[in-house]
């Protein structure tokens, strides 16, 4: 059995997928504070991803990271700079220090946010990041691929889009990954042997996806949830969302609206 770190274990993805991880894996727990639910004999190291002596104790003896820490959403530039760049490559740096063998990292469809949703993307694209937020998780991704091509790590970028029970509006029917979905797809960063560096979106089989997961089926992927069977409940909320001419065009939606001062154009 794998020894497998989960980091960012506190959050809602991460305690979401300790839950789903806990009998595959020996898990060992990380976070700025402790998870809701701890059990007592868990193996729970506190880390804060810029203390590097912290992080080096949170990977000492690992196999693999599942690397969900840092800040999952749009945030002050210092804030991202600390927890999501220099966090970032902090534990790359620590993987590659205690020879750990894979790391799969929470990136985000924000990496590539500001692609419209009129265009259908796979994972070769140039990345178009449409927050601070975004702009660091394609940073991990260029890390990853970094210690995977130089240094050997077993490297696998998830581009995830909403993790939730059910998608919760029009833009989470194409972009919602259930949470089992997740999980096979971490497993599969964690275990195929084929691996060296690959970029996988983290959808499930919704038919309004904007991604081409060609990536993820190449390896087995299997997605098992369909976005469309909760469409009514979906819609119905929608409908209760004002416009938003920007982040409805754009496939990041609000993250692509905020902040946003540039142009409008007619057509990309
Ligand atoms: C993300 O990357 C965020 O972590 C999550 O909170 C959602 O905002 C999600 O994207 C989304 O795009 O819905």
């Amino acid at each position: 059995m794998q020894k497998i770190l989960i980091t960012g274990a506190a959050g809602n993805v991460g305690s979401r997928l300790t839950a789903l991880l806990k009998d595959i894996y020996r898990l060992r727990l990380s976070d700025i504070r402790t998870p809701a639910g701890f059990a007592a004999d868990a193996d729970f190291v506190p880390a804060d991803l810029i203390d590097k002596a912290a992080i080096e104790r949170a990977v000492a003896g690992v196999d693999g990271i599942v690397h969900l820490g840092g800040i999952s959403a749009e945030g002050p530039w210092d804030t991202i700079l600390n927890a999501n760049i220099i966090g970032c490559y902090n534990l790359f740096e620590a993987a590659r220090l205690a020879k750990v063998q894979r790391v799969v990292f929470a990136s985000s469809n924000h990496a590539v946010g500001f692609y419209p949703r009129r265009r259908r993307i796979g994972v070769e694209v140039p990345v178009r990041p449409d927050s601070r937020y975004g702009v660091s998780k394609a940073f991990g991704e260029a890390v990853g691929a970094l210690y995977a091509y130089k240094h050997g790590l077993r490297v696998t970028c998830l581009r995830i889009g909403n993790v939730a029970d059910a998608p919760i509006d029009q833009r989470r029917l194409a972009i919602w990954v259930q949470p089992e979905d997740l999980a096979q797809l971490v497993r599969i960063g964690l275990e195929h042997p084929d691996i060296r560096y690959e970029i996988f979106y983290g959808a499930s089989d919704n038919e309004r996806a904007w991604w081409d997961n060609a990536a993820a089926h190449r390896y087995g992927y299997r997605p098992r949830f369909r976005a469309e069977d909760f469409r009514g409940a979906a819609l119905a909320a929608q409908a209760k969302l004002s416009s938003d001419p920007i982040g409805d065009w754009y496939q990041g939606g609000t993250f692509c609206s905020d902040e946003h001062d540039g142009d409008v154009p007619a057509a990309y």
